[in-house]
């Protein structure tokens, strides 16, 4: 399998598992924490990332005040890990840009500025809650809104990509 062949294998391992986990638990309820439902793509050549929650739990908390836009959510404390120590953590360079996918193939592409400017993270609760796939979870990427009010735009409401399943690093 060359690599274009191995990344994609990964995409289809990752919709199986989640199809089987709805199908297991519902939509309803949180996903099991060491369940692998995020593949990060290095750049070219690089073998891909897959991680589960607690995973993303090994690296030190960071929290932020922030909501969901358009969608009637209030703001609340949300709490991950920052993009940028993840990365860091993971032993990737500095993206140009990433291209961030979700289960229902909605994806954007954020500007690697972004996570030196204001430190977005990958958050796994709201509230001190897991997040359900119902209640756009189990991943939500998130923004400070609350520390950066100049970002409750369209720009960065479209950067708040939730049910997050995929990073691609440009
Ligand atoms: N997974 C996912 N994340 C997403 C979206 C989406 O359709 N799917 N829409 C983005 C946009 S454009 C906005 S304004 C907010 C709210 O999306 P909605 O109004 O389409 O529900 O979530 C962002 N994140
Ligand atoms: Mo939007």
């Amino acid at each position: 399998m060359n690599l274009k062949e191995r990344t994609g294998m990964h995409r289809v391992i990752t919709s199986l598992l989640l199809t089987g986990l709805i199908l297991a638990f519902g939509a309803q309820a949180a996903p099991p924490r060491d369940m692998p439902i995020l593949t990060i793509h290095p750049g070219a050549g690089g073998t891909p990332h897959v991680l589960s929650v607690a995973d993303l739990e090994a690296y030190p908390r960071r929290s932020v005040t922030g909501l969901i836009p358009d969608v009637g959510d209030h703001e609340a404390e949300w709490t991950g890990v920052s993009l940028a120590s993840l990365l860091q953590g993971l032993g990737e360079p500095w993206p140009a840009r990433i291209t961030a996918s979700a289960m229902d193939s909605y994806r954007e592409t954020i500007p690697g500025s972004d996570l030196e400017h204001y430190d977005p993270i990958i958050a796994y609760q709201r509230n001190g809650e897991y997040l359900s796939i119902s209640q756009r979870g189990p991943l939500v990427i998130m923004y400070p809104y609350g520390e950066h009010p100049e970002l409750l735009t369209r720009v960065f409401f479209s950067r708040t990509v939730w049910q997050l399943d995929e990073l691609r690093l440009e």
